[in-house]
């Protein structure tokens, strides 16, 4: 889909926007996302445009693969993307960094193995780093991945580097979610320690060709006992070798299979559920904390002699506390 059939996007209302990235435009959806991570539209303008996004409601499935850096999860997106493309399915990857302030652009290696779906108009990549995202790179990438739902694409990936708090916060946007582990990565225990293991849907070994695969299955086994879900859905253990191609096929059915599963169980809807309150919880818990921060540091630096940590908690809980009274009140 080219350019010049629509309207510049700087010129743009927010309903017009809307309307481009619903049909596809790539370059209005690139630009929505830029919003989500830089908020450079004013507040009540990107209100207006995500609640037109919300009430489109896609059904795209989505996919997040975490797993530590070296894992092998951009060679497993890459098959899977040409896997679903073979189906003649649309696909859409975040791929979100949250040691990263580049963002936009593909990371350097994932520019080389996807130039190969450069010019398909059926994929779309875009990296996602802390840059900008204001209210939390969380939040914007769960704008995203809902601007890519109402851009119509059927399989949404959300990769993320790494295995710790922030990739877990990101993992939670996902239908879907797969860690990717490998032999000798010694990442079963970190993730397990993150509460990945407990979220975890399915479970990819990858680069099955080197030696220690049995050791990590073993290791792998072991720790699942300890995080039994309350589920009935048991997380399969799918072994692959990227690189070769070898498993794809399994995966591709794993993940499906478990989207299946959601649908069935009802589940679909309750993790939705689940994961709405996150994120209002998120979106409170953020605000809040942007407007109470300039207090503590007031409260702080302005200290009396003898004030303890506890009066001046209370003293700003307290005057929080009327300000919200007093916001309510003149309503
Ligand atoms: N031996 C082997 N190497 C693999 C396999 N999958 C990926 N690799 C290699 O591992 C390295 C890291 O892969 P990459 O996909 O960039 O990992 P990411 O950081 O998790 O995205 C690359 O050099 C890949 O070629 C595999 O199944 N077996
Ligand atoms: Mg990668």
């Amino acid at each position: 889909m080219g350019g010049g059939d629509v309207k510049q996007l700087n010129s743009m209302t927010i309903p017009e926007l809307f309307e481009a990235i619903r049909s596809g435009h790539p370059r209005a959806l690139a630009r929505a996302i830029s919003f989500a991570e830089d908020q450079s539209l004013s507040s009540h303008e990107y209100r207006e445009l995500m609640s037109l996004v919300y009430q489109q409601q896609g059904n795209g499935k989505v996919t997040g693969i975490t797993g530590s850096p070296g894992a092998g999860k951009s060679t497993l997106v890459n098959r899977l993307v040409k896997a679903w493309r073979s189906d003649g399915q649309r696909v859409g990857i975040l791929a979100v960094d949250p040691t990263s302030p580049f963002s936009g652009g593909a990371l350097l290696g994932d520019r080389i193995r996807m130039h190969e779906h450069e010019g398909d108009p059926g994929v779309f990549i875009r990296s996602m780093g802390t840059r900008g995202s204001l209210g939390g790179l969380a939040e914007a990438c769960q704008d995203a991945v809902r601007l890519l739902e109402a851009a119509g694409y059927d399989q949404i990936i959300v990769e993320t580097v790494g295995v710790g708090q922030s990739e877990l916060d990101i993992m939670k946007v996902a239908d879907t979610i797969a860690l990717v582990l490998y032999p000798s990565g010694g990442d079963v225990i970190q993730a397990f320690k993150a509460g990945i293991m407990e979220i975890a849907d399915l479970f990819i070994m990858n680069k099955a060709d080197l030696p220690g695969v049995e050791q990590l299955n073993y290791e792998l086994d072991d720790l699942l006992h300890l995080t039994k879900k309350e589920d009935d859905w048991h997380p399969p253990i799918v072994k692959t070798i990227a690189t070769e191609k070898v498993g794809i096929g399994e995966l591709a059915e794993a993940i499906e299979k478990h989207g299946h599963w959601l649908d069935e169980q009802g589940e679909g809807s309750q993790r939705r559920q689940t994961q709405l309150q996150f994120e209002v919880e998120r979106r409170v818990m953020t605000a809040l904390r942007q407007r109470i921060q300039p207090q503590i540091e007031a409260a702080v630096s302005e200290r009396e002699a003898g004030d303890d940590p506890y009066r001046i908690a209370e003293r700003i809980l307290h005057s929080f506390t009327g300000y919200e009274k007093h916001s309510r009140g003149s309503k």
